[in-house]
């Protein structure tokens, strides 16, 4: 690899991969000057990440609205569907989800990320899935998918298929979960993934901040995600889209460095990770976002939607990049 000066991968003992943290020395980072922990996080960014690189990856929502699920920050879940109005759609065709991501890769995604608003895959539905991570491979493109919980059969039959990442979020901390969310428990969503990691997919999950949460549930959701057998390879952290006609649409706003901070704490934590600044962006201004990457964050969600959301559009994205001379992974 042509790795820039400050990129040395040989000091690797400078950034231990760890799996046993305590909440007390996830808190210590959080509550570090913001200069020292954002300095440390570029530290241990630099040992394993080129720092000006970020890899792009780009969503599509492949089956929008009516879930069965109550999270309360979600704009899909059929519960709020009265106050959101959002209408519920049909598992999108194969050959549309494909032309998109033809899209997204001229547009410089390298990975493509196909969500669906479900508790759980219908095994009637797999084929189709997997018609769709055979297609987008074939484009040369990394797949991803978010479906909900899997069954040991689907992640077999998703990893025959060639699928790259499989994304569950934990979302946040154990304790605050149960204020979010109440159809499904913490520990399923942690044997999900231990599923995903088991059938030898990569792991993608993260959470979101920003959900009226406190400085300790950040940091126990970081603690979970660390404390996995395995890291996982990439780590999503969202920033609240509070979209109205949800629960958590009037919660007060996280101040951006607070934000920046939980990068920063990401970064330090799974080193090697993908650590990706997800939704968001949008509210977020360009100093904010230059913070993120100098905290570690070496990926972005790309492309004008999110998968019910907007997100900046793909030139304000590139003048951003040019402004701060990063360049797409
Ligand atoms: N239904 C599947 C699931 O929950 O695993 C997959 C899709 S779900 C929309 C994927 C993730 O997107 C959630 O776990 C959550 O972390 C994130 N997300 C959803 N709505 C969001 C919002 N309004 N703001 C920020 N992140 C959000
Ligand atoms: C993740 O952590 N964030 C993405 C992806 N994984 C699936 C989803 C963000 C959704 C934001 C709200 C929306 O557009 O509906
Ligand atoms: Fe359903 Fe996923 Fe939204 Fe929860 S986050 S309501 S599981 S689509």
């Amino acid at each position: 690899m042509n790795a820039p000066a400050t990129f040395d991968a040989a000091n690797t003992s400078d950034a231990p991969i760890r799996h046993d943290w305590t909440r007390e020395e996830v808190m210590a980072l959080f509550e570090k000057p913001f200069m020292d922990l954002v300095f440390e996080a570029g530290r241990v960014h630099r040992i394993y990440h080129d720092p000006n690189k970020v890899q792009l990856s780009q969503l599509i929502s492949i089956k929008t609205g009516g879930c069965a699920e109550d999270c309360g920050y979600c704009s899909q879940s059929a519960k709020h569907k009265k106050t959101t109005g959002l209408e519920a759609t049909k598992l999108m065709e194969v050959e549309r989800v494909i032309d998109a991501a033809k899209k997204a890769k001229a547009g410089g995604a390298s990975r493509y990320c196909m969500g669906a608003a479900w508790t759980s895959p219908k095994d009637r539905d797999m084929d189709t899935i997997v018609a769709m991570v055979e297609g987008v491979k074939d484009l040369g493109m990394e797949t991803c998918m978010t479906l909900g919980m899997l069954s040991d059969c689907q992640t077999k039959k998703l990893k025959d298929a060639g699928l790259d990442y499989y994304n569950h979020n934990v979302d946040t901390s154990e304790e605050f979960y149960g204020e979010i969310i109440t159809t499904r428990t913490y520990q399923e969503r942690i044997d999900t993934l231990n599923r995903v990691r088991e059938a030898g997919i990569n792991v993608c999950s993260g959470g979101i901040v920003g959900m009226g949460e406190r400085v300790e549930d950040r940091a126990g959701m970081l603690q979970t995600l660390a404390n996995l057998d395995q890291h996982p390879d990439s780590v999503p952290i969202n920033m609240l889209v509070a979209v109205p006609g949800t629960p958590l649409e009037h919660v007060e706003r996280l101040d951006p460095l607070e934000f920046v901070r939980t990068i920063a704490v990401a970064r330090i934590m799974m080193p090697k990770a993908e650590v990706r600044l997800s939704a968001g962006r949008q509210e977020m201004t360009e100093e904010a976002q230059a913070l993120c990457f100098l905290a570690g964050a070496s990926s972005i969600f790309y492309g004008e939607q999110l998968l019910t959301t907007p997100n900046p559009e793909n030139n304000k994205d590139m003048a951003l990049f040019s402004k701060l001379g990063l360049s797409p992974a």
